[in-house]
């Protein structure tokens, strides 16, 4: 006898064995994608529903571990799903089968393009967004790009080096950042994005949390919304996007940047985080944003303290669950600089090591300073499930 415990993080090593003994490429798969280990919490339950969670998990060999209106319940996807079909669960637990269901579903099938104005982008491969600031102040480059011809300059290496999409944002949302008025936000942005537009440069979207720059951004051609309020700033902003039927990404933070450091207060980060970002994106669904026009950003950095944005980062598929397609914003971030003691003008090595992490774990855009060594990075992230 020889016994092999099996790699078990992605489905690869249980198809490879299955495939090395003559099963059939797609028997393969679904059996592998079947026994992948599958955990959810379940909050705000009557004390009903727990029992008869618990009397389930005995009857069906899925663990359940429960404390007061809550439960949590590990087994395989295929030892889980039943629970997510009225004829086959429980009749005390019929509440959560829509709920589990769409989790199933997001897992089974997850986003393969994002709606942006005029098209799609394909999520097939990753998306790196290259960052244009044209602030005095921003976080890492502040000051570094002086006029739109600079601006535009800069974002021509972007492209080169192999990004599909250029964030240009006016204001620096930095802790404790001076507020930009809008007039003044539309005076720097809008001449980068005509001149990214009228040379061909690509999807370009606009890093703005108000509603009058997203306006004046998107009137000059932009075809994305990089909104990091998630809709809490301005309650014009989910207008104007839904109007344009433009591409949206929302960014998890609490507060503003004023306030943001001291509103960083989790008993479990990463799965607070994904329920303000669910009623966020619920948010602009109720106000005619498409649904596959919506990528979400857990917002490393924002209302989130170091030990928080690693936890958020190992816990990354907590987000990518939500079904939405997840950008990740790590360039240069202070909680890099917290394990690696590089200052911020040496992080470019961190971030693109954070963002394989990332990659690894589900996320599918990459916003970042340095192109070409992000690109690298995620080559080599893609290559051990997608060998070249
Ligand atoms: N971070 C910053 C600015 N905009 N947008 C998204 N979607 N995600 C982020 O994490 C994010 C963002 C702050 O970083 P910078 O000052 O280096 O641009």
């Amino acid at each position: 006898m020889r016994v092999t415990a099996l790699a078990a993080h992605t489905p690869e090593a249980v198809r490879a064995a299955l495939a090395a003994r003559g099963w059939e490429a797609q028997p393969a798969w679904f059996a592998a994608v079947g026994i992948q280990p599958f955990v959810v919490l379940i909050e705000a339950i009557s004390e009903a529903e727990r029992e008869a969670l618990v009397h389930w998990g005995t009857k069906s060999g899925a663990d359940v571990l429960t404390g007061d209106g809550w439960a949590l319940v590990a087994g395989t996807a295929s030892r889980v799903a039943p629970l997510a079909r009225y004829d086959r669960a429980p009749a005390e637990l019929a509440r959560l089968a829509p709920e589990l269901g769409k989790l199933l579903a997001a897992r089974a099938e997850p986003p393969r393009s994002w709606a942006i104005r005029g098209g799609e982008l394909s999520l097939e491969k990753p998306v790196i967004i290259g960052i244009v600031n044209v602030t005095p102040d921003s976080f890492s480059d502040g000051g570094r790009l002086p006029s739109a011809d600079a601006a535009i300059e800069h974002a021509s290496r972007l492209i080169a080096d192999g990004c599909r999409l250029l964030d240009v944002g006016g204001e620096s949302t930095r802790p404790g950042a001076t507020p930009v008025p809008a007039e003044e936000e539309i005076a720097r942005v809008v001449p980068v994005i005509s001149g990214l537009v009228k040379r061909g440069f690509g999807a370009v979207s606009v890093d703005t949390r108000k509603a009058a720059v997203a306006r004046a951004a998107l009137d000059a051609g932009a075809a994305i919304v990089n909104d990091v309020s998630g809709l809490h700033f301005d309650p014009a902003l989910a207008a104007v996007v839904a109007r344009a039927e433009v591409g949206l990404i929302l960014m998890h933070t609490r507060g503003t940047p004023a306030t943001m450091d001291d509103l960083a207060k989790y008993a479990h980060v990463a799965p607070e985080v994904a329920a303000e970002l669910a009623t966020t994106a619920d948010k602009a669904e109720r106000a005619g944003i498409a649904r596959e026009r919506i990528v979400v950003d857990p917002g490393f950095g924002f209302a989130k303290t170091a030990a928080q944005n690693f936890r958020l980062l190992d816990e990354l598929a907590t987000i990518v669950a939500l079904g939405y397609p997840v950008a990740v914003g790590l360039s240069r971030k202070r909680f890099l600089g917290a394990a690696t003691g590089r200052p911020v003008e040496e992080r470019d090595r961190a971030t693109a090591v954070a963002c394989a992490l990332a990659a690894e774990r589900g996320a599918r855009l990459f916003r970042v300073h340095d192109v070409a060594l992000t690109r690298e990075a995620l080559a080599l992230a893609g290559a051990t499930t997608n060998p070249p």
